[in-house]
C-alpha cells in the first residue's frame, strides 16, 4: 500500500483526468484504493487458491494456478510481438475461455485493453481503433453465424497505427492465439494508480465514448461488490452477457469472482437453453441480466426441465425491470432478486440481499461505498427536494473524472467540481435508495443495449436521401424501448428498408438499426426551435399516423 504515492497526474495515462490530489489521497487513507494491480490479484491468488478452479468454458476447466500460468505465457507472447505497457489492444471476444487469460496478460504487460462487445461491427471497431491508436485487435474467427476476420480485413484497412489482428481458434491469414503462449518472461509491474484498460459508455452522442479506469479504482469496486453479493470461494459465477461488459466483468462479475476465489462459467449464449444445463452441471450460484433476459428465463423456468436449485441470487441490471418481473422472480426461480443499476463510468447500485421484498421489488438499490455521492439536480442544476425526481450526478473513488480525450464531451458530462452527469433521471427514497425514473440523455435503452440516436442519425444524414433524422424511442413490452428513426426525406422517400440496409452497410451493429422507420415533412420543435423528440414520441403513440408512412420491424 502506497500512502505517499507521487502526484497522479503524473502517473496517469495522457488524455485520462486525474481525480484531484485530496481526494486521491482520502481514498487511499480510506482503504479504498490499496495500491495492488490486477496482476498481483490473480497471481496471490493463484497462491492462496492454486487448484481451485477459477474458470469453466465448454469441457476446458482451469484452475487459478493454471489461469495465473497461461496469463504470464501469453504476456510474453505479446511482449515478443512488440505490444508494450500502454499500448492499446481492442478485444472483441464472445463469451471463451479464453477471454479472462487475454486480459491478465495483458493487464500484466502494462497493456491496455479496450473492452469492444461482440455485437460491434465496422463503424464502430474502426472509431475504437482509430480513436485509440490500438497496435493490436483481438477476435474469435465465428461466432453467432458471422465471421470476425472479414471485419478485421476492413479495420486492418481503415487503421494504420493497427499492427496485429489475433485470432482465438482457425486465423486466417492472421496470427493465432494459440501460437502465442511462450516461455513467460520478467515484466516491470504497471502502477496501480494507473488506467488498467478501457470500457465504453452507451454514450449519448456520436460513437461510443472511451472510459478510462484504474486499477485501484476498479479493484476496490470488486472488493465492494464481492462483499455485498456475499462472494467467497464457493460461489459460482455464471456468466451469461458479454464477458467484456462492465455488468459481468465487475458488478461482481467475473472479476469479482476471481477477486473472491469462486469459479466463473462462461455461457456462449444467454438463453435458458444453454445456460439452464450449465446452472445445473456447474451448480452456479449467482448470474446476471438485462431485463428482456429475465422475462425470457422467468418464461422458460416454468418449464422445470432442470435443477435450478443451486442459484441463490439473481442480478437484473442495465435497464429498468418492472416491479412486476421483479415480483416474479422467487416464486419462479427460487432465489433472491438483486437490483443492480450501474454505468461502465463508475457508480454502481445494488439491493441488499437482505433488504425488505418491498426495496428489492421497488428500487434500484443504493451505492456500493460510503464515499459514492449522490446529487439529483434539476434542470438549471440545483438540487431537488427530498424524494423528488431530478437527474443523477455522481462522484466518488470509482466513478471517473472524464473520458479519454475528450475535452468538449467532458465539459459538458462532469460539472466543474467532477460530479458526472449521468443523464439518469431518479428519486432518492427515504432509506436513500435509487429509483430510476427515466433518462434525460438521448439514448434508446433497448433491453439494456444502449443506442445514441445521435450516432445513429449521423449515419443516416449520410444517406443522399435523406434531408434530416431524429431517433427516438418508443415503449416496447418486450424490450423496454425500440427505436424509431423519423426521416425527412430531399425528395420521394426512398423504401425505408434501403434505409436500413444502407446503415448496415456502414458497418452499425445490428441492435442499432431503427427498428421503425417514419417519413415526415417536418419535426416538431420545442420553444427554442430545437427537434422536440418529446413531441415526436407522442405521435408514436397516437392512434393515428400518416398512412403512407412505410414502417419496417
Ligand atoms: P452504460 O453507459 O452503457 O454503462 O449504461 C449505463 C446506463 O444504463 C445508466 O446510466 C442507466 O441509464 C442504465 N441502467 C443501468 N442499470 C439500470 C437499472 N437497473 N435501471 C435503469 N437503468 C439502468
Ligand atoms: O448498464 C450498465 O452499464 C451496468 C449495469 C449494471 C453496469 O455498468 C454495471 C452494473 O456495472
Amino acid at each position: 500500500m502506497s500512502l505517499s504515492a507521487p502526484s497522479q497526474e503524473a502517473d496517469l495515462l495522457p488524455g485520462c483526468t486525474p481525480w484531484p490530489e485530496e481526494f486521491a489521497a482520502r481514498y487511499r487513507e480510506a482503504g479504498y484504493w490499496q495500491g495492488e494491480t490486477f496482476g498481483q490479484m490473480l497471481r496471490e491468488r493463484a497462491r492462496r487458491h492454486g487448484d481451485r478452479t477459477a474458470v469453466v468454458a465448454g469441457d476446458q476447466r482451469w484452475t487459478y494456478r493454471e489461469l495465473d500460468a497461461r496469463a504470464d505465457q501469453l504476456a510474453a507472447g505479446f511482449k515478443a510481438l512488440g505490444i508494450q505497457p500502454r499500448d492499446r489492444v481492442v478485444i472483441q471476444l464472445p463469451n471463451l475461455g479464453c477471454f479472462y487469460e487475454v486480459c491478465f496478460a495483458l493487464f500484466r504487460l502494462g497493456a491496455l485493453p479496450v473492452f469492444a462487445l461482440p455485437a460491434h461491427r465496422s463503424a464502430e471497431i474502426s472509431s475504437f481503433c482509430s480513436y485509440t491508436e490500438a497496435v493490436a485487435y483481438i477476435i474469435a474467427d465465428k461466432h453467432s453465424g458471422f465471421d470476425y476476420r472479414t471485419l478485421a480485413t476492413q479495420v486492418h484497412a481503415a487503421v494504420p497505427t493497427l499492427k496485429h489482428v489475433i485470432v482465438a481458434g482457425d486465423a486466417g491469414p492472421f496470427t493465432p492465439l494459440s501460437q502465442l503462449y511462450a516461455t513467460p518472461v520478467e515484466l516491470p509491474e504497471p502502477r496501480p494508480s494507473d488506467v488498467a484498460f478501457f470500457q465504453l459508455s452507451g454514450g449519448s452522442t456520436g460513437v461510443p465514448k472511451l472510459i478510462p479506469r484504474t486499477h485501484d479504482d476498479y479493484i476496490y469496486s470488486l472488493r465492494g461488490s464481492i462483499e455485498i453479493c456475499q462472494l467467497d470461494e464457493s460461489s459460482v459465477y455464471l456468466c451469461a452477457l458479454p464477458a467484456a461488459h462492465n455488468f459481468p466483468l465487475s458488478s461482481p462479475g467475473a472479476l469479482g469472482t476471481f477477486y473472491a476465489g469462486g469459479t466463473a462459467v462462461m455461457a456462449l449464449h444467454p438463453s435458458p437453453d444453454v445456460a439452464f444445463p450449465l446452472i445445473e452441471r456447474e451448480r452456479v450460484t449467482i448470474t446476471a441480466l438485462v431485463p428482456p433476459l429475465a422475462l425470457i428465463w422467468l418464461e422458460a423456468a416454468k418449464a422445470r426441465r432442470h435443477d435450478l436449485s443451486s442459484l441463490r441470487v439473481l442480478q437484473v441490471g442495465g435497464a429498468r425491470l418492472s416491479n412486476e418481473a421483479a415480483q416474479r422472480v422467487r416464486p419462479m426461480l427460487g432465489c433472491t432478486l438483486q437490483q443492480v443499476y450501474g454505468m461502465a463510468e463508475g457508480l454502481v447500485n445494488y439491493t441488499r440481499l437482505d433488504d425488505p421484498e418491498e426495496l428489492v421489488v421497488s428500487t434500484q438499490g443504493r451505492p456500493i461505498s460510503p464515499a459514492d455521492e449522490l446529487r439529483v439536480v434539476d434542470e438549471d442544476g440545483n438540487e431537488v427536494a427530498p424524494g423528488e425526481t431530478g437527474q443523477l450526478l455522481t462522484r466518488g473513488p470509482y466513478t471517473i473524472r472524464g473520458y479519454y480525450k475528450a475535452e468538449s464531451a467532458n465539459a459538458r458530462s462532469f460539472t466543474a467540481d467532477g460530479f458526472y452527469c449521468t443523464g439518469d433521471l431518479v428519486r432518492l427514497t427515504p432509506e436513500g435508495y435509487v429509483v430510476v425514473e427515466g433518462r434525460a440523455k438521448d439514448l434508446i435503452n433497448r433491453g439494456g443495449e444502449k443506442v445514441a440516436a445521435e450516432e445513429v442519425e449521423n449515419h443516416l444524414l449520410a444517406h443522399p436521401a435523406v434531408r434530416d433524422a431524429a431517433v427516438v424511442s418508443m415503449p416496447d413490452p418486450f424490450l423496454g424501448e425500440r427505436s424509431c428513426a423519423f426521416v425527412i426525406p430531399r425528395e420521394v422517400p426512398p423504401p425505408a428498408t434501403a434505409l436500413t440496409a444502407f446503415l448496415r452497410e456502414r458497418g452499425l451493429a445490428a441492435y442499432k438499426i431503427p427498428d421503425r422507420v417514419e417519413f415526415v415533412e417536418s419535426f416538431p420543435q420545442t420553444g427554442v426551435g430545437k427537434v422536440s423528440k418529446k413531441a415526436l414520441r407522442e405521435t408514436l403513440t397516437r392512434p393515428t399516423r400518416t398512412p403512407t408512412s412505410p414502417s419496417v420491424s
